[in-house]
């Protein structure tokens, strides 16, 4: 039996999205992405490799999980054993730690603590390269959570050079503000929404072609610690990527009309002089981008709207930690 320590990791938001596989396997992007790694949620995770076990299996927040929560697991579980050159079966030990149950727990820090924890338990001792190419095969977000701070996860061209590096510690005046929409419509998943849209949407030519434009004019703007123009080229972004849904066949889109309304509070915001812009992903909820130092100020702005409870305030995180014991 080999019992790994507990890893954990932050979840990240992109603020150039990463949207569409080149290789599904293999999880290689078509285009390269750019994410803010934050502190407000994280998961831990410990992985046990057990030569008694007939399978593997996930524990989530002490639950076990059924086979298809357990399917991008397994893809870790087996490049680690392979790796390592081990043959048992795994038990992961799984926690969420996410301030509401709203639908905010996310593969992203949940298959990168996976990468570090299966890792550690092997005996492997992987570099953040490693990791990321690790965390990537799970889960291609993930990739990216194996940093603190801004990351870019570049595309490359194959299993080898695709993975994610270090951009900006974020250590500076930046920060977001999650509002939490509650809608009961059953989601497509982010998998299937990026897959339809790749094969079927005119509009995802449109998308490819303006991202180096945003992904250089980004770096730019973080390199000038400018939350503004941040912010301004994330918003622009992510309704580029959301629009390329509408044109999909059959149609779709994560937005709600709690989404909307979120939308136009920001826009208010700015009125009202702050520099806030905002992003979405697969799903309804609204991130806003902002100065760290106007949080709570936004934040008090924003219950006229919105309740306390689907506010939810982050700043930047840290990377894959090793930590000697799961804090829940
Ligand atoms: O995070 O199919 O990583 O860049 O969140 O597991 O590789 O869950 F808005 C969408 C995340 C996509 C943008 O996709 O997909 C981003 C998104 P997988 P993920």
């Amino acid at each position: 039996m080999m019992k790994g320590e507990w890893v954990r990791a932050h979840t990240n938001i992109a603020l150039i999205k990463y949207w569409g596989k080149e290789n599904e396997k293999l999880i290689i992007p078509m285009n390269n992405s750019l994410s803010l790694t934050l502190d407000a949620f994280y998961t831990e995770t410990r992985v046990i490799f057990d030569e008694n076990l007939k399978a593997d299996e996930l524990y989530l927040d002490n639950t076990i999980q059924d086979l298809a929560a357990l399917e991008k697991v397994k893809t870790v579980l087996n490049i680690v054993r392979e790796k390592a050159g081990i043959k048992a079966k795994a038990r992961v030990e799984s926690y969420n730690h996410v301030p509401t149950a709203a639908g905010l727990a996310s593969s992203a820090s949940g298959l990168a603590a996976l990468a570090g924890a299966a890792s550690l338990a092997a005996g492997l001792d992987l570099s953040e390269k490693e990791l990321s190419k690790l965390a990537r095969r799970g889960s291609g977000s993930a990739s990216r959570s194996v940093y603190g701070g801004f990351a870019e996860w570049q595309k490359g061209t194959d299993d080898d050079t695709s993975y994610a590096v270090p951009i900006d510690d974020a250590s500076w005046d930046i920060g977001m503000l999650f509002i939490v929409v509650n809608d009961k419509k059953k989601d497509v998943s982010s998998r299937e929404g990026m897959r339809r849209t790749v094969k079927t949407s005119p509009f995802y030519q449109g998308w490819l072609d303006t991202l180096d434009a945003d992904l250089s004019a980004i770096k730019e703007a973080i390199k000038q610690q400018n939350v503004h123009e941040v912010g301004a080229i994330a918003e622009r972004n992510a309704l580029k990527m959301h629009a390329t849904t509408l044109g999909a066949n059959p149609p779709f889109t994560y937005w709600s009309p709690d989404s909307m309304r979120a939308m136009e509070s920001v826009r208010d915001l700015r009125e009202q002089g702050y520099s806030v812009h905002f992003t979405m992903d697969a799903g309804p909820n609204v991130k806003l981008i902002c100065k760290q130092s106007q949080l709570a100020e936004i934040k008090a702005y924003l219950l006229k709207d919105f309740s306390e409870s689907q506010l939810i305030e982050a700043r930047p995180g840290p990377g894959l930690l090793v930590v000697s014991e799961f804090s829940k």
